[in-house]
């Protein structure tokens, strides 16, 4: 049977809005993250316009990777990192997304962190829009509603691949874009919440505008993707999609229907348009019955076609299944990618269903439908962790899940996936995307951060820590 390539990509992901902290240094201007207070599973994070005084807002420090980037990377590089999954703050380069010269100490500190890397013979693979949205866009433009995000995308883009042409090679344009065809994606990746304060899963369902906002994001990765392929042919361009993989509740084919309905609109949409080029014959019975127009210009579908990706990645943490009965679903109500419970599998202590079979059926589907290399960029299990005495933190929950989870990729592989690589989300402890949590930690290393604001920034090393550095050092052979 096939096994993980001998130059398989192993590393880990964060992204900078949860990770950098350093919100207002050195130029930086203030994202969306930057307006979100921290909240838990029980009680949803909100966005203020205004900043609230005595309240906290947990991007702002995060885990200090501002000031901790050479002590962090020191210890990708002892668990023997192949590939570092990071991204850019947009307001770092240029603080209100509108300026037309990039901030030179924010360019300064990417090429630190690349130049930390390169030392260690560690490739980094950078997200462009990693949920950081400048405010500034927010509040001029309604975030990606507006048309005129593409062009300061894409000279933000543009900036980028000039200065870092010789040190990043794997670029992703946006992370989980298709975030954007459920609520949640209009407050992280969209931006469309202009004017609003509140819980953010208070945020008004408005199809129209998400889906009008997203149509604009593809065609920002399209001239971005283009722009590389023109000019900086050594790049590898890829999209990044939320996989979350759906099965039928049961095997009535109502249930069946339902699920390929939701399968189409929440995990396929996206990618079919930033891999094929065009926009799925199956989206136009759906915007008809939403009453959703979006709103194409000439050279919209032309610019689709022209920028397509080379790679295909995902995050995968869960599985979740749908049911065509309301009231099934309706009980369900209030899990973050929706669907119903599915009675074979356990969840985290945030409802997250574990399910690593679910990851090799997904890789199978996405490698059939594309026949791109494929790269699972998130992945992991979110757990509260406990400090003992003696200063050792003990995950083997945390084994468990990703040993499982490289184990079903080692079988996708045999299937005849070609895949690429896998950097599990929260190599390091970082403030949790859906939360706002510090608590829910995702890390082979631990960070001395809670969410009172406390905590010294300490790394320390979990167990987990010294069991991935075997897997690597293996190629995934060793999961003992
Ligand atoms: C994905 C995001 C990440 C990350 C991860 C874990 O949705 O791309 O930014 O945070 O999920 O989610 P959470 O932090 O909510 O546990």
């Amino acid at each position: 049977m096939q096994d993980f390539r001998k130059d398989f990509l192993w590393g880990g992901a964060t992204a900078a809005n949860q990770y950098e902290g350093a919100w207002d240094l050195d130029g930086k201007g203030d994202s969306v993250p930057d307006h979100c207070t921290n909240g838990s599973h029980a009680q949803p994070k909100r966005v203020t316009v205004e900043f609230e005084a005595g309240t906290l807002y947990p991007s702002r420090e995060a885990a200090d990777f501002y000031h901790h980037y050479e002590e962090d990377i020191r210890l990708a590089a002892e668990m023997g990192f192949k590939v570092f999954r990071m991204s850019i703050n947009w307001t770092r380069i240029f603080p209100t997304g509108m300026e037309e010269q990039p901030n030179e100490a924010g360019l300064l500190f990417y090429d630190k962190v690349f130049d930390e890397l390169k030392k260690y013979g560690i490739e980094p693979l950078v997200t462009l829009s990693h949920y950081e949205l400048p405010y500034a866009l927010v509040k001029k433009y309604n975030g990606w509603y507006s048309r005129e995000l593409i062009e300061y995308f894409v000279h933000y883009a543009s900036v980028l691949f000039e200065r870092y042409k010789d040190k990043v090679k794997y670029w992703l344009t946006f992370n989980e874009i298709n975030s954007g065809t459920m609520p949640l994606g209009a407050v992280l990746s969209l931006g469309t919440i202009q004017g609003f304060s509140g819980a953010v899963n208070q945020v008004p369902n408005d199809y129209q505008v998400r889906f009008q906002a997203l149509h604009h994001q593809f065609l920002a990765s399209a001239r971005v993707i283009k722009l590389a392929h023109e000019k900086y042919p050594c790049f590898k361009m890829g999209n990044m999609s939320l996989f979350a993989t759906k099965y039928p509740h049961t095997c009535n084919p109502a249930d069946v229907l339902k699920c390929q309905h939701e399968m189409r609109i929440v995990n396929w949409f996206c990618s079919d348009v930033q891999a094929r080029g065009y926009y799925p014959s199956y989206m136009e019975r759906f915007f008809e019955e939403k009453g959703i127009k979006i709103h194409k210009e000439a050279g919209d579908d032309e610019l689709l076609r022209q920028g397509t990706i080379d790679f295909y990645t995902f995050s995968y943490y869960m599985s979740t299944c749908e049911s065509a009965d309301p009231e099934i679903t309706a009980k369900a109500a209030g899990n973050l990618v929706g669907g119903v419970a599915n009675p074979y599998l356990k969840a985290s202590d945030w409802g997250w269903q574990i399910d690593p079979e679910g990851l090799r059926w997904s890789l199978n589907e996405i490698w059939d439908r594309y026949q791109l290399p494929v790269m699972v960029v998130e992945n992991g299990l979110g757990a509260k962790d406990v400090l003992t005495e003696d200063g050792k933190i003990h995950d083997p929950y945390r084994i468990d899940y990703l040993r499982r989870h490289i184990e079903q990729m080692r079988e996708a592989v045999g299937d005849g996936v070609d895949l690429l690589g896998y950097t599990p989300w929260g190599w390091i402890d970082v403030v949790s995307a859906s939360t706002g949590e510090m608590a829910k930690r995702y890390g082979f290393v631990y960070v001395a951060k809670y969410d009172d604001g406390t905590g010294d920034l300490k790394r320390i090393r979990k167990d987990s820590f010294y069991w991935y550095k075997k897997v690597i050092a293996s190629n995934g052979s060793d999961l003992a």
